[in-house]
């Protein structure tokens, strides 16, 4: 089942590069999204009241996440982590700096609601430092 589906999946891609539409173009189109962990310990989309980020079921995304620094710290200079607990085996728990860093990453395949919190003791407002992630098919 596995290898059958791997196999459909080159022959689209095959399909789409002599159609000339390179999937990995339309992928690299979408501009990165941004997301504040700030310094009252709250994560912020820019425009948004309540921060969620929509995604396509396994589409590759650019995160731009800026950090501040809250009350408290890790001493290795971690100020908040951005976290999916369930996704963190493919690479969605990003350990933040202070300043500006982008991560590139795959959504998960499997549509839903996921739960992104701070997984850094990062001071006052700390157990309530969660956004969502929301993928849809
Ligand atoms: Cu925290």
């Amino acid at each position: 089942m596995e290898r059958c589906q791997q196999g459909g999946l080159f022959i689209a891609l095959l399909l789409g590069a002599v159609a000339g539409t390179p999937p990995a173009r339309a992928q690299a189109e979408r501009p990165a999204i941004e997301v504040i962990a700030d310094g009252d310990n709250r994560f912020k989309v820019p425009g948004q009241k309540t921060p969620v980020i929509r995604l396509k079921a396994g589409e590759t995304v650019r995160l731009r996440i800026t950090a501040r620094k809250g009350g408290e710290w890790n001493k290795d200079g971690t100020v908040h982590s951005f976290t999916i607990v369930e996704l963190k085996e493919q690479g969605w728990d990003l350990l933040l700096k202070e300043g500006t860093q982008e991560f590139t990453l795959k959504a998960p395949t499997d549509p839903g609601e996921y739960k992104v919190k701070c997984t850094v003791m990062c001071g006052r407002g700390h157990d309530q430092m969660q956004m969502k992630v929301i993928v849809t098919p």
